[in-house]
């Protein structure tokens, strides 16, 4: 059982002068110890930990807000629909969408990119079109389009990727036609790590007038991201990764082809008006939002986004750059493991293998010492066919993480070594 204990780290400042201590402070669940250690969370990808103020914000809601939105005249009511709304700007400023109306409350990217392929997908896709995706999707960015496929007889393509992770682009140029129709990729591999060129990418896709959503659920909490200036038509990013409660989340599209698609889910606050002839649906953002969401979860998202923007993001990003720098040559140096993912554009996502020792026995050696890392195939198996490996070993960090934390890392991969030789 994990118990709240101080945090052993020492490090107080990098060499870029990001107060690397103040910011663990934020985080109560990084004081905790595990299995007798300091917690060493490294499993950000999967999801990230969350900070005393969206803790509090939720608190908050909960206490003085807590009622359903958009339907009562009541204080409470209002209250609630205030909060909810203002995360909505929030999120409207973060990604600089033109409009808040455009930004659309889901539980996460993988409903996010659903409510696409149903909306979207459903009806302006038809038999023998083609739908583009990439090598290195998330089942999420994947399934999802082979089920439309599978439906309306469309034929899905997949951009290939070389040895070190990185989607080939002549390739990408040469699978894009006249019966290309939609196109969705993800900015940053979760398995690898790549930030993908999205913005020459989606240049290329409207060469042919065809939407591009982007996947957006790496790339949110670690890079800035401006959808005006992508011009992407969807981008679409889960609240949990990026220092939210879980069943946050949002899928942005540009207002005129989110007003053309048909609604995903039907029910409450959707509609404008419903007899058993016919119904008529709301206006956005309302007409994606059926039923009641996640209001204190998208409260939260917006609570998130308020602390991002009181760190020095730039910094932050700076000193997530240089764990993964450090933490690639601390790995390389060990006999016996390979990473996979070594392209040149990477956040901080470190993949790799220790020959025929399974990832989930590093997983599990690494968890007896206090550190979290994902193991398994990532929720991207055909990455993992790609490199024909079953799985790989995943550490993900967050701008919390340490070099000591590393260092902790590295010598405990060591040990594995060691005990697997
Ligand atoms: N990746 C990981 O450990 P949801 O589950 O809807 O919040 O996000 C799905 C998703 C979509 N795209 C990418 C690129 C992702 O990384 C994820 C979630 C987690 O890598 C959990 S599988």
């Amino acid at each position: 059982m994990a118990t709240i204990e101080k945090s052993v780290v020492t490090e107080t400042q990098n060499s870029k002068g990001f107060d690397v201590q103040r910011i663990r402070e934020d985080f109560p669940v990084l004081r905790q110890i595990v299995n007798g250690k300091p917690l060493v969370y490294l499993d950000n990808g999967a999801s990230s930990q969350v900070p005393q103020v969206v803790i509090d914000r939720g608190s908050i809601y909960l206490e003085d807000e807590h009622s359903n939105i958009h339907r009562g005249v009541h204080y409470l009511s209002q209250k609630a629909t205030t909060a909810y709304e203002g995360a909505r700007e929030k999120v409207k400023r973060f990604i600089n969408a033109r409009e808040a109306k455009e930004c659309i409350f889901v539980r996460g990217a993988t409903e996010g990119i659903n409510l696409v392929m149903h909306g979207y997908g459903r009806k302006f896709i038809a038999a023998g079109d083609e739908i583009v995706i990439s090598a290195m999707e998330h089942h999420a960015n994947i399934v999802p389009w082979q089920m439309l496929c599978e439906e309306k007889g469309a034929v899905l393509r997949v951009i290939p990727m070389n040895d070190a992770g990185e989607l080939l682009q002549d390739e990408y140029r040469a699978l894009l036609n006249e019966k290309t129709k939609f196109v969705a990729f993800t900015h940053v591999s979760n398995a690898l790590g790549t930030i993908n060129p999205v913005r020459q990418m989606i240049d290329e896709a409207h060469k042919y007038g065809v939407p591009v959503l982007i996947d957006g659920a790496q790339s949110a909490p670690h890079l800035p991201i401006d959808v005006q200036q992508l011009d992407c038509d969807f981008y679409v990013f889960s609240g949990h990764k990026m220092f939210a409660p879980t069943g946050s989340g949002i899928i942005y599209g540009k207002a005129d082809l989110l007003n053309k698609m048909n609604p995903f889910q039907g029910g409450g606050d959707m509609i404008r008006s419903v007899t058993f002839e016919k119904t008529t649906y709301a206006e956005l953002p309302n007409k994606f939002e059926a039923g009641t969401p996640a209001i204190a979860s998208q409260i939260g998202l917006g609570a998130a986004i308020d602390y991002l923007d009181s760190i020095d993001r730039v910094k932050a990003a700076a000193h997530e750059h240089e764990l993964l720098r450090y933490a690639t040559e601390r790995l390389q140096a060990i006999e016996r493991v390979r990473i996979i993912g070594t392209a040149r554009e990477k956040t901080g996502v470190l993949s790799f293998v220790i020959d025929d020792i399974h990832p989930h026995d590093i997983g599990t050696i690494l968890d007896q010492e206090g550190i979290a890392v994902r193991a398994g195939h990532h929720c991207a198996q055909p990455v993992m066919q790609r490199f024909n490996i079953p799985a790989t070993a995943r550490a993900s960090f967050a701008f919390y993480n340490t070099k000591e934390e590393v260092d902790v890392l590295a010598r405990t991969i060591e040990k594995v070594v060691e005990i697997f030789s």
